[in-house]
């Protein structure tokens, strides 16, 4: 739409757009001014009030893009360094940088010499999520890194153990009556592997209909200070609180799986295994009293409806996978998985393994196919943990890696014993970095690829509305136009670059073509989506399908097959009232594709049984270590856990000085027993040491945590040398990371345990 406004010349309009910052996917609305001549700009942000899932929520970080965009510190073009200084350079000159350094390397030392890690905001981005295979697969290295294993692997781990494909079941938040949150805190995260604009007005709809919501945290949260109840949890002991609930619904026979029982391997087994967990033993070390486990455990059984749900707090621990198995375990036995207001599974539109294939059975997932090279530490979903990158840059030998490609990450600030990955990452002979800041990691880059600010990118949210607590569908197109310098050189997409690098990577050269590689995926997109014969273009001529996408190029021309032969799709003009990208064109505050479905179960499952596979070999097998815990001491000796704010976003929005203004956020939380005990004011620093390193940080006495636990949130500390982030550097933080240890981990999964570090805490 666009209206002449007083201003002579002057026009504005209205576009749509998906916040791609966090996992709540909200809607926003951008009012554009134009004037001939000039470079349209965007003058306001607000929540679409039409947007079928948010409704017009927005936190205050939705409203910061335009800050983004116009940050002088955003890299517009690329970058290489000389001479220890970064200087901007053509595209081509880039990339030939990139042929002309990184491929003499690959052939003499061979593909593994290069390891590529893969960051968070690629799970919001459209082109990474369709084209980061590529620069993977033209690379050929097996040493793939990606921030899963400071996050979600575990959950990932387990629901495909027990799925067959990652399908993660949601809290049904809009139906439920009783919610469990462990280790979340979505009034500063706005929710996560549960995507739900406005979770807060959520849990407060929830609390109005008479339901209950209880949160288990070490420190009271913003959502625990909501909450009907509050479990003041010891960190790390989420499994030993799960298995006990678990414990008790069977042993009090309130366990109930009934429907999806048929369906399931290996429950019968479930009460000798967690035989030993029964609320007494676990209350020590969990610090949580015995009859209160009891009376939860009673009324997660008992509720009309009730939903477990864990996050990160339950996934970045020692027993990460345990607990993330054991939060299903009890949707389970209470009967609640895959039932109106339980744990759900959402249909996401672009067609999910789940939704692919055979119903109901599956190849399952394997995990272990190869180990890395120093450490022996196994592959999962085709990466190792990021544990494992630093010894492979430091270990001389056949294989070492001597090069880095980052694509969105800042493996530097957000990964375990930041200072031994910021040393690796010195060490190294060549690096590129697909991101538009100089920061922690970037600066030792050899070449920087900048991406254009969200505003230029369209956007479909192809990963996280596989999780989301309502089955929608939304498209965006950009807001403003990729800019062009006055001698003609145009911004390039992040498609195009990610597709360019794969070019280089390949042996193609610097100047492959990105369409060429967008036809032949699209196709072979289609010819497998015709060979499924139990998809919806089962049979169907390819040719004729690849004629209907007409002169789409890059991400949108992939999207539209996912589309078109996903669960809602047109089936290429089969199903003429099907989704399809014209179809979300028309609709630019998204499309409902209605509440979440019960009775998934069996056609969901692609495991090789088509049964809910209860007892996992490899995760039972772990319950020993969880027993040999409950030998431990369990005092109340201090340890380290995070946190999040929701004016901050990981390690790279503190460039924003509308959300960084204000008091100081990167604070050492202590309980004011420890304080009084140790000797620490509020507001004096705090000397914090772990078996890594130390940090000072200003201390915050809050009765709002645990006694035995403190909290930094992490992504602070942007002041090293040769960053280029003005505002960031300035703030007041610590980057957390130099304390958390890179080998205190969840040892199955490989993911770094960020929570229940063990520190010690002095005044500074
Ligand atoms: N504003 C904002 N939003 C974000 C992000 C951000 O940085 N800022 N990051 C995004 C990302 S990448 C993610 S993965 C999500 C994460 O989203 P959430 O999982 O909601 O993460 P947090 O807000 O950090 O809340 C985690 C809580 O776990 C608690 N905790 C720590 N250790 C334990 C433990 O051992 N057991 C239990 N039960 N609790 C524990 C912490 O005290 C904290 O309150 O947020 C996303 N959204
Ligand atoms: N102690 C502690 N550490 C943590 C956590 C914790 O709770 N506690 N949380 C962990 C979690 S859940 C996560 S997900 C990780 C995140 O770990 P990372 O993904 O490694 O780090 P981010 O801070 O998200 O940095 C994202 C990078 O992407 C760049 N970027 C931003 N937008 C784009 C874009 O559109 N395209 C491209 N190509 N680049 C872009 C940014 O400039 C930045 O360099 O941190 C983890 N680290
Ligand atoms: S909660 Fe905030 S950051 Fe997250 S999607 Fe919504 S507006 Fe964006
Ligand atoms: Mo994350």
């Amino acid at each position: 739409m666009t209206s002449p406004s007083p201003a002579s010349d002057t026009t504005t309009r209205t576009a749509f757009r998906t916040c791609p910052l966090c996992e709540a996917t909200c809607g926003l609305e951008l009012t554009i001014t134009e004037r001939p001549g000039s470079v349209p700009v965007v003058t306001r942000i607000r929540g679409d009030r039409d947007d079928v899932f948010s409704k017009g929520f927005i936190c205050p970080k939705g409203s910061t893009l335009t800050h983004f965009h116009d940050d002088p510190d955003r890299l517009r073009w690329p970058v290489v360094k000389r001479d220890g200084e970064f200087v901007e350079v053509s595209w081509d000159e880039a990339f030939a940088t990139i042929e002309a350094g990184l491929m003499p390397l690959l052939a003499e030392h061979g593909r593994d010499a290069v390891a590529v890690y893969l960051g968070n905001p690629g799970a919001h981005s459209i082109a990474p999520m369709l084209f980061n295979r590529n620069v993977i697969q033209a690379l050929g290295t097996r040493n793939r890194f990606s921030a899963s294993t400071v996050d979600q692997r575990p959950k990932e781990i387990t629901a495909s153990l027990m799925f067959g494909s990652v399908s993660v079941p949601v809290p049904d938040l809009d139906r439920t009556q009783y919610l469990m949150v462990l280790g979340a805190n979505p009034h500063a995260s706005n929710g996560s592997l549960c995507t739900a604009p406005d979770f807060p007005g959520r849990l407060d709809r929830l609390q109005a209909r008479g339901g209950k919501l209880v949160v288990v945290d070490p420190r009271r949260s913003e959502t625990a200070e909501r909450a009907d109840e509050h479990l003041a949890i010891r960190p790390g002991t989420d499994a030993h609180l799960l298995a006990a609930i678990a414990h008790v619904m069977l042993a009090e026979g309130l366990a109930r799986p009934d429907r999806v029982a048929p369906w399931c391997n290996g429950l019968d087994d479930l009460p000798a295994a967690l035989a030993a967990y029964t609320p007494e033993t676990v209350a020590r070390a969990c610090g949580i009293e015995a009859a209160t486990i009891r009376r939860i455990a009673r009324e997660i059984a008992t509720a009309p409806s009730a939903a477990v749900y864990g996050r990160i707090g339950t996934c970045t621990q020692e027993f990460g996978t345990l607990a993330s198995w054991l939060v299903d375990v009890v949707n389970i036995l209470s009967g609640n998985l895959d039932r109106e207001g339980g744990a759900m599974f959402t249909k996401g539109a672009v067609g999910q393994p789940s939704t692919k294939g055979k119903p109901g059975t599956g190849r399952g997932f394997r995990m272990g196919r190869a180990v890395s090279r120093v450490g022996q530490r196994p592959e999962i979903m085709g990466e190792f943990p990021v544990t494992a990158l630093p010894e492979e840059i430091e270990t001389p030998g056949d294989g070492q890696v001597r090069a880095v490609v980052t694509i969105g990450g800042n493996p530097v600030s957000s990964n375990a014993n930041s200072a031994r990955l910021d040393a690796a990452f010195a060490s190294l002979q060549f690096m590129v970095s697909v991101d538009p800041y100089i920061n922690e990691t970037t600066r030792h880059a050899t070449v920087i690829l900048p991406p254009p600010s969200p505003l230029q990118k369209s956007h479909y949210d192809l990963a996280l509305w596989n999780f989301a607590v309502h089955n929608v569908a939304n498209y965006s197109p950009a807001v403003l136009p990729l800019e062009v310098k006055p001698d003609g050189e145009r911004q390039l997409a992040e498609w195009e670059i990610l597709l360019r690098l794969a070019g280089v990577a390949s042996g193609m050269g610097a100047h492959a073509d990105p369409n060429a590689f967008v036809t032949g995926a699209a196709r072979s997109m289609l010819e497998s989506a015709a060979r499924d014969e139990f998809g919806p273009v089962f049979g169907r001529d390819v040719d004729e399908m690849e004629a209907m996408l007409g002169d789409l190029t890059g991400p949108e021309r992939m999207l539209d097959v996912m589309l078109r032969t996903g669960p809602y799709g047109d089936a290429f003009g089969a199903r003429p009232d099907g989704l399809s990208l014209a179809k979300l064109v028309e609709n630019p505050h998204g499309v409902d594709l209605g509440a979440l479905e019960a009775g998934r179960i069996p056609d969901l499952l692609r495991t090789p049984s088509g049964r809910i596979e209860v007892m996992p070999d490899a995760v039972v097998g772990d319950l020993d270590r969880l027993a040999a815990s409950l030998e431990r001491s369990w005092d109340d000796s201090m340890v380290l856990v995070g946190r999040r704010h929701v004016r901050s976003n990981n390690s790279w929005m503190h460039n924003i000085r509308v959300l960084t203004k204000g008091k100081n956020r990167c604070t050492m939380q202590i309980h004011p027993d420890d304080a009084a005990r140790l000797g620490l004011r509020d507001g004096a620093p705090a000397r914090v040491a772990s078996r890594v390193g130390e940090v000072v940080v200003t201390a915050e006495v809050t009765d709002g945590i645990r006694p035995g636990v403190v909290s930094i949130p992490h992504g602070f500390g942007q002041d090293l040398p040769g960053v280029r982030l003005r505002v960031a550097s300035e703030y007041r933080g610590v980057n957390t990371n130099l304390l958390t240890d890179e080998y205190f981990v969840d040892p199955l999964s490989g993911n770094i345990a960020l929570n229940g570090v063990p520190v010690s805490v002095q005044p500074a």
